[in-house]
């Protein structure tokens, strides 16, 4: 395999450029009725986040048929396999797949797409169901723990979510949220965890309850990534909002039941050249503190979609023209300006929710992939805002308080002051910190070498000249996500694996404090607290 790949010297995004040939126009592979099955499977946990579930690409560039067969089953099944620099990740070589099934799904690929089923919102509301009613739920906290300290671990290939006593380190429960959970999001008292499955499945999480406790849960759509709920003074607990991948539209849902509200297609045409997009998938979703809305990411057409929850009768949707590829992102320090990024673009997006407007945009490095981002004062540039990259090892730090009374500071809003290259290499998924913290803690998850992906990096904020201090967190599977607790003086990390670890380290010292072992496939894990109040 690794022979072919350096034969072909070139990446998959170079090849799918070349112009099409005779190859397109023929047939593609067959595959038996059981190989269909077992494709649109791993397709859909594997490729689709990244190519979309209609392949007309975002993170990863298309896979459509006129190219995939001038591409050929051999070079496609070398890509899965050996992965790209782009960032692609090497399927076979890195244990996710079998030979056998990189060759199935370069078969696969070659084929048309097939679309999956409409959903209607009475298809949505054939799968709600009430677990505990709101009249069944304690008016105050059944136990005397400090419940803003629990944290919510994501448990990925179990179907599970532990929710962890941050303050005596104790195991709460496993509760059984679904497939592949993505994230979790605390409701604005902090009192419930809402979390999302890639299978678009939605539970409600009670922290108020002697032990934690599923209280409802909803099906919105067959493809899911983000969830948020309603956090503007007035409407605190009353609504959420689930953002799908497929079929591409938002869900509103009641914030203490969620019963379906309403349902809105994000179908339309992109921002810039005005052509229809079949699948314009909503990424990252952040509640508005300014006014009663919630801040959508509409993936494919660029556009930033301001959701005024209000009035969901006569609902109001501001359209922002961004950039194409929107995905994750976050608040600046005073939860103003929301900065998401676009990855294939290389560019990072700032809009202003307080006037509602677009601000700027500009370029960081290959793929950026802030997360939720990180935010803390430079010693020389004032307030800043920071972003790792998926394509490239690469911390680009801008100003991010353009009202900032000190004008020096004000002056670098918006511009890069510093690009400070990561020894570990690219493959970085997250950074975090937190408002008493002198650390910037940064992940390498998808980085090819078990060297980089199984170690952190810590950089000192109030000396950023000097190079950040890395090591090893495990000697198995790949480290990734950050969260501190409520206090800002521990920092909890996954190890995402079969056997998988929680790793609870002292801030302050970098050290060790606890460890806890055979977690299946721990990955986002997310504190109450922090969550509640965004603070990152
Ligand atoms: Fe995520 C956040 C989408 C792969 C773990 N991920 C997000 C968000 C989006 C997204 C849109 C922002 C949600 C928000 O803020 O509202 N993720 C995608 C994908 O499309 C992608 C690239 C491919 C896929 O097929 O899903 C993808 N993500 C992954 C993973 O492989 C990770 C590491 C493990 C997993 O669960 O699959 C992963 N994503 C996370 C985590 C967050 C996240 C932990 C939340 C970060 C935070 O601090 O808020």
């Amino acid at each position: 395999m690794k022979g072919k790949k350096l034969a072909l010297g070139v990446s998959l995004m170079a090849l799918l450029a070349f112009p099409v040939s005779q190859a397109a126009a023929q047939e593609a592979p067959k595959l038996t009725e059981d190989e269909w099955k077992a494709a649109k499977r791993i397709y859909f946990d594997r490729c689709a986040g990244c190519h979309g579930t209609l392949r007309k690409g975002a993170t990863g560039p298309t896979l459509l048929p006129k190219r995939t067969k001038e591409l050929g089953t051999e070079a496609l099944e070398v890509f899965i396999s050996e992965g790209t620099a782009g960032g692609m990740p090497a399927f076979v070589s890195g244990g996710m797949l079998s030979a056998q099934e990189a060759n199935l799904m370069a078969r696969f690929i070659q084929n048309d797409p097939v679309a999956p089923p409409e959903i209607s919102l009475a298809d949505i509301n054939e799968t709600w169901k009430v677990i505990v009613p709101v009249d069944k739920r304690p008016s105050k906290p059944e136990h005397s723990r400090n419940w803003q300290n629990f944290f919510g671990v994501v448990l990925r290939d179990a179907g599970k979510v532990v929710i962890y006593d941050g303050d005596t380190k104790e195991n709460l429960g496993e509760l059984p949220t679904g497939f592949a959970v993505h994230i979790l999001r605390s409701s604005a008292s902090g009192r419930y965890f809402y979390s999302i499955g890639r299978d678009g499945k939605a539970t409600m999480i009670d922290l108020w309850s002697k032990t934690p406790t599923m209280v409802a849960e909803v099906k919105t759509c067959s493809e899911a990534r983000s969830i948020e709920t309603s956090k503007f003074h007035g409407y605190e607990d009353k609504l959420a909002i689930v953002g799908c991948y497929w079929p591409p539209h938002f869900v509103v849902i009641d914030g203490q039941t969620l019963e379906p509200k309403k349902i809105v297609s994000t179908r339309g045409y992109t921002y810039d050249t005005n052509e229809y997009h079949p699948e314009p998938r909503v990424a990252a979703i952040v509640p508005s503190h300014y006014s009663p809305e919630w801040v959508l990411n509409i993936k494919e057409t660029g556009f930033i979609w301001l959701v005024d929850y209000s009035n969901l009768r006569d609902m109001k949707i501001k359209m922002i023209e961004a950039e194409r590829f929107l995905h994750d992102g976050g608040w600046d320090a005073k939860k103003r300006y929301f900065m998401p990024a676009a990855n294939m673009k290389d560019t990072m997006v700032v809009i202003d929710t307080k006037t509602g407007k677009f601000v700027t945009k500009f370029k960081t490095g290959t793929k950026p992939h802030p997360g939720r981002g990180a935010n803390w004062n430079d010693p020389k540039y004032g307030p800043v805002s920071g972003t790792v990259h998926l394509g490239e090892g690469r911390l680009a730090v801008w100003g991010s308080d353009p009202e900032n009374k000190n004008k020096e500071f004000a002056k670098n809003a918006w511009k890069v002051v510093r690009s400070i290259e990561l020894k570990k290499g690219s493959g970085s998924l997250f950074m975090k910190t937190h408002p008493k913290s002198k650390n910037l803690w940064l992940d390498f998850t998808l980085n090819p070498e078990p060297s980089s992906h199984r170690s952190l990096c810590v950089m000192d904020i109030t000396k950023p000249e000097e190079e950040a201090k890395c090591f090893d967190v495990a000697d198995h599977g790949r480290v990734v996500h950050m969260e501190y607790n409520k206090n800002g003086d521990e920092v909890w990390v996954a190890v995402w694996d079969k056997a998988g670890e929680i790793v609870v380290f002292d801030d302050k010292t970098l050290k060790e404090k606890t460890r806890f072992k055979n977690l299946v496939t721990p990955t986002g894990h997310f504190n109450v607290y922090n969550t509640m109040k965004d603070v990152y």
